[in-house]
Formats: C-alpha cells, structure tokens, sequence
C-alpha cells in the first residue's frame, strides 16, 4: 500500500523536504512542537516527554536562558534518538550579506544545527539567495528554508501580492525552499470564498509543505494578537503540518495533550488525502 505523501516525497528534490516526508508517513504524525520554553530544564524535560510523537521540534534559539554549546549538543543526542527535525523560526529578514552572516556566524550558529529555518519574503529574493550560498559554501548536506507568505498575527499586512510573490520564488528555489508558513481562514482579495491558504495549496508546487502555526483546540486567540483555528481547519484548507506550542507545552499534561494533537491532525491528514483519492 502507498503511504500518505508517497507521490510527494518522490517529487521533493531537497533532502529535509525528504527526511520529513518520511518521518510523516513513520510516525503517523503531522506535529511541529513549538517549545518556546526559556528554561533549558522544563524545555529538555517536556521534549523527553513528547518526543516520539512528533515530526519536527520548532524552536527560537534567542529566548533561551544560559545558551552554550551543550544545549546543542543535547539536542542533537535526542534528535538521533527520537527521529525528529530541528526548525529555528529565526524569520530572516534582511540583505543577502547580512543574512548569510546570521545563518552561520555569531554565538548560535545555525547553520549548523538547524535543519530548517524561515526567512521573510519582503526583502526580497536576495535574503533566500544569502542564505542558499551559506549553505553550498558550508558543504553541509541537507539543508531547508520555510518562507512565509502568511502570518497568524491579527492585522497583520501580508496580501494577495505577497502571497503570489512567495509561491513564485519557492519555485524559483525549490532547491533550498521546502515550502510555506500558512494560516487558516485569511480570504484572498477576489468575490469567490477562496482563503490564502487554499490558493497556496492550489498553484505551488505539489511537494511543497505547508505549516501552519496558529493551533489550538480550546481557544481562538491570546492577548497579544495571535489567533488560532483547530487542526481539522487548518488541514482541510491545505496546511500540511501543524504547529503547536502553548496548546502543548502550557498543558497540565503536555504527553497526553501532544497525544490528542496529533490524533487530531493526523485524522484530518488521513481524511484529506483519502477524499482526494475517490
Ligand atoms: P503558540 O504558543 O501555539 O501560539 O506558538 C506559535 C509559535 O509559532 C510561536 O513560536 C510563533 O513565533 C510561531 N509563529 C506564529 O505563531 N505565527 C506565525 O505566523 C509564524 C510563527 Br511565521
């Protein structure tokens, strides 16, 4: 029997783009854990926990208390032995120069530990090429940007114009651009009910992911201008991961609640990809 994504992972021509379709279709989950959790110990300690029912672990590397090589080096210890890919939102967002200077130099490092990390489209293509000639100078084998076309913060600015721009320079790039940051329910400028998130899916290229932040089960918004939909929302537009981090993390019980998300998405993944089958 074909597993989900089997005609997309034999399209994917970058190597993360790859390793995550497999992992996908491994461990029956379409779980990005945004552990946004400053304390190296309750960060570690949660990560023990949920492990195995993820994909990807997101994280933003500048919010961690006491940052040293070890923090990185543990990671990659449970990397190797949970199967999961590591995602720094670091959202790149300046001139090719400076960018490719971010992505491999400094205290963090990047380049050298995260599998995937987003930059924005505003500055245009120079930002993706700064850090895609970081990455052939680095001779480091797999290698991924998620760029992001959409946000999930309310009132934000992102348009039709941006949206297209992004899907044109994913193909453009599709070497080092393994897809999208997407958020649910945001309608394009047009008469027709279509959302942003479904007119992402619909015109790029079909081994392009879509993540999509902005995720929880119980509640629509905090007080700070994120909003959330439910996973099924989300996936039924055409997200294809989705991002969780409070839902989670914020939980009584993060193990069970990790559980119930990825339940949730992956019925939703299953049921999408099946309806499109008949
Ligand atoms: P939350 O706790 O599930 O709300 O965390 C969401 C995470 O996703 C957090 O790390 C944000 O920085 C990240 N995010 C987002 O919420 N919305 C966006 O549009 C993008 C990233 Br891009």
């Amino acid at each position: 029997m074909k597993s989900i994504f089997d005609d997309r992972l034999q399209k994917a021509q970058n190597g993360v783009a790859k390793s995550l379709y497999r992992l996908i279709a491994e461990k029956k989950s379409n779980i990005v854990l945004s552990l946004d959790v400053p304390q190296k110990a309750r960060f570690f300690d949660i990560l023990n926990h949920v492990a195995d029912e993820i994909v990807v672990l997101k994280i933003h590397i500048d919010i961690m208390h006491d940052f040293n090589d070890d923090f990185i080096k543990e990671l990659l210890l449970l990397k190797e032995k949970h199967h999961f890919l590591i995602f720094e939102d670091r959202k790149f967002a300046d001139i090719g120069n400076t960018v490719k200077a971010q992505y491999t130099e400094g205290i963090f490092k990047i380049i050298e530990w995260a599998d995937i990390v987003t930059a924005h489209i505003f500055p245009g293509p120079g930002c993706i090429e700064g850090l895609r000639s970081a990455w052939q100078e680095t001779q480091i084998k797999d290698r991924a940007v998620v760029i992001l076309p959409q946000m999930t913060s309310r009132d934000n600015l992102f348009d039709d114009i941006a949206l297209s721009a992004g899907i044109k320079w994913a193909h453009e790039y599709c070497d080092i651009i393994i897809g999208f940051i997407g958020s649910a329910s945001v309608y394009k400028d047009t008469p027709e009910r279509e959302t942003q998130l479904m007119y992402l899916r619909k015109e790029s290229l079909p081994e392009m992911l879509i993540l999509t932040p902005g995720i929880q089960l119980d509640v629509s918004g905090d007080n700070l201008g994120q909003t959330y939909v439910t996973p099924e929302t989300s996936i039924s537009q055409g997200g294809d991961l989705i991002i969780v981090g409070r839902g989670i993390y914020n939980a009584e019980n993060p193990l069970k609640s990790a559980e119930v998300y990825k339940k949730a998405g992956w019925d939703a993944l299953v049921k999408r990809e099946t309806e499109k089958e008949d």
